[in-house]
């Protein structure tokens, strides 16, 4: 048996789990979670990238506790888009931006000024977010950080190279900078150099399942690990460890991310990247062994986080039990409209968009939470429904994965909506395609069908047949539509 550590970093906690693998095992515990909380300083909101790094060190320390000190490999996942810049030195230029900082407004116009925004997506793939990377760094274009960047490194590649000394640019989280061809699979010099973007920032791209290094001698004293340790690239973009880790079986399936945010879509074996897909704001990422994760962004669990934040941390427990006893589908918002990315007054702004679309206003907490949830398994099944279109790509079943499977209630709603049967897997399914990535690395045979049978065997489901018919979920639907 091998044990490797996923360190996988969220929005909202970061985890070190640890995994012990066989062919015919697989065990995930966690080591150690601690929250990830970004700070609003003078210049806007910031990552505590130095509390990250020393949450990821102190679980180390934990997982090689688990394991008499000795760990196979480590492995890091993280949420996409976000860098940190680094000097000549090798030294960190400032705390990495937050992707919900407002750097980026108004800042995708100019861009398509330059390159018209359906040029960009027949050329990357990628759906219009505010915070893609390329807008990031249009956004920073003139600060002197910038100017003084020798090096860009996405989160979980700079965590690497602080391990280990090592750096490399791995390609499932490069894909969300929206500098990558999804059809070639490496960078798009053409977009880079007319938007006057520097790809010599980036470090030689690294596929998943690559050695990224050793930890250094000062990580194994800090750790207590005995070495050498190698670290090893998985798909350190959160969501394509975590659709690696969808327990599917063939390929008639869509799968709903659900964390933070609900990333929902189909695992496709080439990109969609036609005109109407954009207009659609779907996203062609990209996943482990040449897959695509076609998808959209929905606002997902952080639409509850907010409100959650807002009313002093209420139990969660206690707050869903009272919103399932709420009625149904009374009003309803778009969770997947860019107006509720920033933080800040969430309940209220919940009830503006109901109040403006001429729906009841949700007064009541319960109210509120039934409005969010109701509102997410509309935004699945919109989701699921335009992919399997989009895609000519049809499907029989949905998987859900995430933080959003301990929400049965969700999960459920999410079985209705789309008419499918639901199948929850992993709750930390991040961390579940961390470590089978590390484990192929280290020896495990199979493709990617063979990793999801050992998931299949090990991992325990939750079954959620659709209740009734889909109309009531059309109604609500044209009810946004109209709006
Ligand atoms: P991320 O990785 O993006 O930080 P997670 O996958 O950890 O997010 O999911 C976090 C979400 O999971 C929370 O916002 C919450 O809504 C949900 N969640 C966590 N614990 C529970 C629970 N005990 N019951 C219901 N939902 C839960
Ligand atoms: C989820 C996630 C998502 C990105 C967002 C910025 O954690 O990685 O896939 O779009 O964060």
């Amino acid at each position: 048996m091998k044990s490797y550590a996923a360190v996988d970093l969220g929005a909202s906690s970061g985890r070190v789990m640890v995994g012990r693998v066989t062919p015919d095992s697989l065990e995930l515990s966690e080591a150690h979670r601690f929250p990830n909380r970004p700070v609003r300083v003078r210049e806007g909101l910031r990552w505590d990238v130095l509390g990250l790094y020393a949450g990821v060190l102190d679980g180390l320390r934990a997982a090689g506790a688990h394991c008499g000190g000795r760990l196979d490999s480590v492995g890091i996942d993280s949420w996409a888009v976000d860098y940190g810049l680094l000097d000549a030195d090798g030294a960190l230029l400032g705390n990495p931006v937050h992707y919900r900082d407002t750097r980026t407004e108004g800042v995708a116009e100019k861009v398509w000024a330059t390159v018209p925004a359906a040029e960009l997506y027949a050329a990357t793939g990628l759906q219009y977010a505010p915070f893609n990377t390329l807008y990031q760094l249009t956004a920073a274009r003139s600060t002197a950080q910038l100017a003084h960047a020798r090096r860009l490194l996405l989160i979980p590649d700079l965590l690497t190279y602080w391990l280990t000394g090592e750096q490399g640019a791995e390609l499932t989280n490069a894909s969300t900078t929206q500098l990558i061809d999804p059809l070639t699979r490496d960078w798009s010099y053409d977009i880079a150099g007319r938007l006057g973007i520097d790809l010599g920032l980036f470090a030689p791209l690294r596929q998943p399942g690559d050695p990224a290094g050793v930890l250094r001698a000062e990580v194994l004293e800090e750790t207590g690990l005995t070495g050498p340790v190698p670290v090893t690239a998985v798909g350190s973009h959160d969501t394509a460890s975590a659709v690696a880790a969808v327990p599917a079986v063939g390929e008639r399936f869509a799968y709903v991310c659900t964390g933070t945010w609900s990333l929902a879509g189909l695992e496709l074996d080439a990109p969609v990247l036609t005109e109407e897909s954009r207009a659609a704001n779907f996203t062609n990422e990209l996943g482990l062994d040449g897959t695509v994760r076609y998808l959209r962004n929905i606002m997902g669990l952080w639409l509850l986080q907010e409100c959650v934040r807002a009313w002093g941390e209420p139990d969660l427990g206690l707050l869903l039990r009272e919103a399932a006893g709420v009625a149904a589908l009374r009003s309803v918002v778009d969770a997947g409209d860019g107006a509720f990315l920033a933080p800040g007054r969430m309940p209220e702004r919940i009830a503006a968009a109901c109040r403006a679309s001429g729906q009841p206003v949700p007064g009541t907490r319960a109210e509120i939470t039934r409005c969010i949830l109701d509102s997410l398994a509309l935004a699945h099944r919109r989701a699921v429904v335009d992919a399997q279109r989009l895609a000519d790509h049809p499907v029989d079943v949905v998987y859900v994965v995430g933080g959003g499977t301990r929400n049965a209630l969700l999960c459920q709603l999410t079985a209705d909506a789309c008419g499918l049967p639901v199948v929850a897997g992993a709750t930390e399914a991040a961390a579940l395609g961390n470590v089978l990535v590390q484990a192929r690395a280290h020896g495990l045979a199979g493709d990617l069908a063979e990793l999801r049978r050992l998931l299949t065997r090990t991992q325990p489901l939750t079954r959620y047949t659709p209740r009734g018919d889909t109309a009531r979920w059309r109604e609500a639907e044209a009810r946004l539509a109209t709006r």
